[in-house]
């Protein structure tokens, strides 16, 4: 007769010069129990984020520390999205001073320049904005893709996920259904939650023709202020934020600054805040 893993867990260890001896199937009895756990209790969320680059990352944060359940998918294996490279892969990021309240709600180091510009390091942003994030109670599921949307009554309600190495292995394999209050589209140029929801019949944006508009050419300035002006909701339960804001509302690109992904996380997150306080 077999015994479970629990009843491993359960016996006293046996002991050895290094300590409790350690136990194969202890080990992975510990990540089975612990993630079925935490995947059943983000089955149902006020907000579903996508994307855990330095908008999604923010908007958790600020979400999280507002009291909101929070689950944020990330489709690879590692967090911070576009951050990690800074500009051509000199790993330094670049600020406008306006971020600067934004950087400090996250307890990250900079370096103050001329004219008011700031400056970070890009690998320990990345990991400021992730453990600020898990810290206030964000949930992160990495490894997983969204792939499509709930949409009920004109509304999105939720996100459809699949294993990211399931699709990408092309594996004939059902997804899972998250119910979320507010989802949030934070992927980057891809914008794939508003594009995925655009390939569905009835779903239109709130945009002048109800369509994605597409990025336009580099324009910093330009593409720094729209984001933050247009971030928001663009179907009634889908709301983007970071460079996802500039694809659908046709605002330009704006290359290696990073104020208007941090800007942009912070106001899709107040814009939730007040609708669920309300
Ligand atoms: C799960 C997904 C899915 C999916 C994508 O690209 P990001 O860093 O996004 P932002 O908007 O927070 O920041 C943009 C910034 O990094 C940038 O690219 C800038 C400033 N560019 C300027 C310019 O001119 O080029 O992160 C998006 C994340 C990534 O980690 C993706 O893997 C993830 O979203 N993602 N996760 N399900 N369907 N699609």
């Amino acid at each position: 007769m077999g015994t479970s893993w629990r009843s491993r867990i359960l016996e006293v260890a046996e002991v050895d010069e290094y300590g409790p001896r350690i136990d194969d199937v202890t080990i992975s009895g510990l990540i089975v129990e612990e993630y079925s756990k935490r995947l059943r209790d983000v089955l149902e969320v006020d907000v579903a984020l996508v994307g855990g680059g330095p908008s999604g990352l923010t908007a958790a944060f600020y979400l999280a520390r507002a009291g909101l359940k929070v689950v944020l998918f990330e489709g690879r294996l590692s967090i911070g999205g576009g951050m990690w490279g800074g500009g051509i892969m000199f790993n330094r990021l670049v600020f406008q001073p306006a971020a600067r309240l934004v950087l400090d709600d996250l307890g990250c180091r900079y370096v103050q320049r001329e004219n008011g510009y700031l400056t970070a390091d890009s690998v320990e942003t990345v990991a400021r904005l992730t453990v600020k994030a898990c810290e206030a109670g964000a949930v992160i599921l990495n490894g997983f893709t969204v792939e499509d949307v709930l949409y009920r009554d004109g509304r999105i309600s939720g996100v459809v996920v699949n294993w990211t190495a399931t699709l990408k292995a092309g594996l004939h394999v059902d997804p899972i259904s998250i119910g979320a209050r507010a989802v949030v589209d934070a992927t980057g140029h891809e914008a794939s939650v508003v594009r995925v929801a655009l390939g569905k019949s009835k779903i239109q944006l709130k945009t002048s023709d109800g369509r994605m508009q597409g990025e336009g050419p580099m324009w910093a300035e330009q593409g720094e202020r729209l984001i933050v002006e247009n971030t928001g909701e663009v179907v009634p339960g889908l709301y983007a934020t970071g460079m996802a804001v500039n694809a659908v509302w046709g605002g330009p690109r704006m290359g290696p600054i990073f104020g208007g992904m941090l800007l942009s996380g912070k106001k899709v997150a107040e814009q939730i805040i007040s609708l669920w306080r309300q």
